[in-house]
């Protein structure tokens, strides 16, 4: 691997260089000379990123305000990646600015002779002169995401750099993208410091929400440094006004991708003690893969692209998966594990209990895909593929036990998927036409346009019995679900399929699973968890969300899941009634009406407490009730394993954790 390293470094001196090469070149179209007529086409190009803002970020969303950091840190992780950062510190400020400060070599404050202007002006007030420097060597910057550091310029009150080069401090400033002044000289610094600093107060005018939800910015920094092996990347919390106080993480992995794995197999079992990395490159492709199976039943296999991403695959993912099914079925075949008369074990068979990472460079990403964040490139494939299978070839035959184990464990795999299957044939037999009969438990509502329906999945029978009573018959469905759901994070495919509940929930929806799963036939547009206000409803709503996400995480991502919210409290004085959903609301409700001997204070414990009638006037009834959507962090969606095997898994500790940070969890409804 040695020689891989040395042969790597040469070529990111190279990037750099070009880099340097391209920033000369960017704005051909400026007339030497005609400064003015630049600034006015400066200006136009950014006033048209503060119009549309959407179509350079995807949204002004909480996500949209989230992107424009991972825009400004992607710059520096380039230089990382180039070779010459190893520290990056993210700070939230007080006021929600935000502060990124690397050790890399400083945007250049040389004049950029096309444009007649320091290129570190080019960086922040050209449209483009982030992503498409063309030709350059791998960059994270300019990706599926990347629309360069200008538009988060464009889209800040104000937005300050300071560039740290021999022995000077280079400064300038910008309000929604416009130069306050030239770039200028503030002071000195030691000679042998050099970095970049760039702070940016995100514009209120242009996002629905401006506060920094350190949580977020956490997952996805912890992620790139992952990503990244060696680079540090630390985020610090220096708000005054937050709950929490002041917070701090640091992120440093030598390992990269390989103790990602670790990471995400923490609270699990491993099948196995080493963790399988393999690195190559093969036609300018850059590959890394890391994997070890854990003793459950799951498949966790997240490709990136240049550190971002892919969550509908792509050639990357595809060439791995046939490296691992190819390799295994020969190994296993020449050492009689499998035997003669029996099958070849299926790729699901061999990914069964995977945790994998596919991480690969390369110059020009290509996103296809209904969403766009699936691989195109085609050269991809074979790159990983080759690379997968000669270095899992020789490790395979270094650790026969480790070998022997997978194998075993992907035999068993395939026998429970013959059961399984031979159980869904036989279902799909006796319906032939409509698939199968809807489950007998449900009571169906009699419109049957799935936009305007909604479903309501009710813990336990009774509450079941008050829902049915009390819904809107024409668009509410009730399907009750007896106690606790069968974890599906514990189950092999053919006890799941067997299991009465998720069976009745999976007819109920009409979209069919895994590969049959089709969402243009989902029968509710709005899937509702109603349980208890409790742990153990949490829980229970828990273990039906992990349910959803493993076998139809599209009706998440698509937004078609939500929480029910039965109230806490009731609230009763000179025959008024009020209805408190938490304890700070029922504290306001008190401090409006006084407290004294008159209030009559009922605790909820469940849903089975309240009266049809009740029950309608505060969780069902579309006009007065509080629906939780839940959505899922697109941008570092790794986490979402993460957490669902802490609050399913095996070990105890972690799961005691989960309950109690889940009130929170369940109120913030990103999981
Ligand atoms: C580019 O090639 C020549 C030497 O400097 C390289 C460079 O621009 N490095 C660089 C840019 N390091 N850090 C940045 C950077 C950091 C932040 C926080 C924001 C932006 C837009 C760039």
């Amino acid at each position: 691997m040695d020689e891989q390293i040395f042969d790597r470094q040469q070529e990111t001196d190279e990037e750099g260089r070009k880099i340097l090469e391209n920033l000369q070149e960017i704005e051909s179209e400026h007339v030497e000379g005609e400064y003015g007529a630049d600034q006015i086409q400066i200006l136009e190009g950014l006033e048209a990123v503060r119009k549309r803002p959407g179509m350079y970020i995807g949204t002004t969303s909480l996500r949209g305000l989230h992107h424009l950091v991972y825009e400004i840190v992607d710059n520096s992780v380039d230089e990382a990646l180039a070779g010459y950062c190893n520290t990056i510190e993210v700070h939230i400020n007080p006021g929600n600015s935000i502060t990124v400060i690397d050790n890399g070599r400083g945007i250049p404050v040389g004049i950029n002779h096309k444009a007649g202007l320091p290129a570190v002006e080019v960086v922040f007030t050209v449209l483009h002169a982030g992503g498409k420097f063309g030709g350059g060597g791998y960059k994270v910057s300019g990706g599926l995401h990347g629309v360069g550091a200008s538009v988060v310029n464009a889209l800040s009150t104000w937005l300050e750099v300071d560039i740290y080069h021999e022995g000077k401090v280079y400064n300038q400033r910008y309000e929604r993208g416009n130069v306050c002044y030239p770039l200028k000289v503030i002071g000195n610094c030691e000679a042998d410091k050099s970095g970049t600093k760039v702070s940016f107060q995100p514009d209120p005018e242009i996002f629905e929400d401006t506060k920094f939800e350190y949580d977020t910015l956490k997952n996805r920094l912890r992620e790139m440094a992952f990503l990244t092996k060696g680079l540090k990347i630390e985020l610090f919390d220096d708000r005054e006004d937050e709950e929490a106080g002041k917070r701090h993480h640091t992120f440093h992995y030598e390992g990269g991708i390989k103790e990602f794995v670790s990471y995400l197999n923490e609270n699990k079992t491993a099948l196995y003690e080493k963790v399988m990395y393999f690195e190559g490159k093969r036609d300018d492709v850059y590959v890394e893969v890391a994997m070890q199976h854990n003793d459950g039943y799951n498949e966790m296999v997240y490709g990136f692209v240049n550190n971002i991403n892919t969550p509908e695959g792509g050639t990357h993912v595809e060439g791995f998966k046939q490296a691992i099914t190819k390799t295994f079925n020969t190994y296993g075949r020449a050492n009689k594990i499998i035997k003669d008369n029996e099958q070849n074990l299926s790729g699901e068979d061999i990914r069964e209990g995977i945790t994998a990472i596919i991480s690969i460079k390369i110059e020009d990403p290509q996103f296809e895909g209904q969403t766009k964040q699936k691989l195109g490139n085609s050269v991809a494939r074979p790159a990983v593929e080759n690379i997968v299978r000669e270095q899992l070839t020789y490790f395979l035959e270094q650790n026969p036990a480790v070998a022997k184990s997978i194998v075993e464990k992907s035999l068993m795999a395939q026998r429970a998927r013959d059961a399984a299957r031979k159980a869904r044939d036989m279902a799909r037999r006796k319906t032939p036409l409509e698939g199968a009969a809807l489950p007998g438990k449900l009571a169906d509502c009699s419109d049957k346009d799935p936009r305007n329906c909604e479903i309501y999945i009710v813990e336990g029978d009774s509450a079941g019995g008050s829902a049915k009573s009390a819904r809107s018959r024409a668009t509410q469905a009730i399907l009750p679900l007896r106690g606790k759901i069968l974890n599906v994070e514990k189950a092999r495919l053919d006890k799941i399929y067997a299991n009465a509940e998720i069976k009745a929930m999976i007819t109920a929806f009409g979209t069919g699973i895994h590969e049959d799963f089709d969402i243009s036939k989902l029968r509710y547009h709005k899937i509702i968890i109603m349980t208890d206000a409790d742990v153990d409803g949490a829980h229970i709503a828990t273990l039906m969300l992990t349910f959803l996400y493993r076998f139809m995480p599209e009706l998440i991502r698509q937004g078609y899941v939500y929480l029910a919210q039965p109230p806490l409290y009731k609230l009763e004085k000179n025959k008024k009634i009020w209805y408190a959903y938490s304890d700070e609301e029922l504290n306001l409700i008190l401090t409006e009406v006084g407290r004294d001997q008159n209030n009559k204070i009922q605790r909820y414990k469940g849903l089975g407490e309240m009266d049809a009638d009740q029950l309608w006037e505060t969780t069902m009834d579309p006009e007065r009730r509080v629906l939780l959507r839940v959505n899922m962090d697109e941008d570092a969606e790794s986490e979402l394993d993460m957490t669902f095997t802490t609050l399913m898994g095996d070990k105890v500790e972690p799961r005691r954790e989960f309950i109690e940070a889940n009130a929170k969890y369940v109120q913030n409804l990103d999981i």
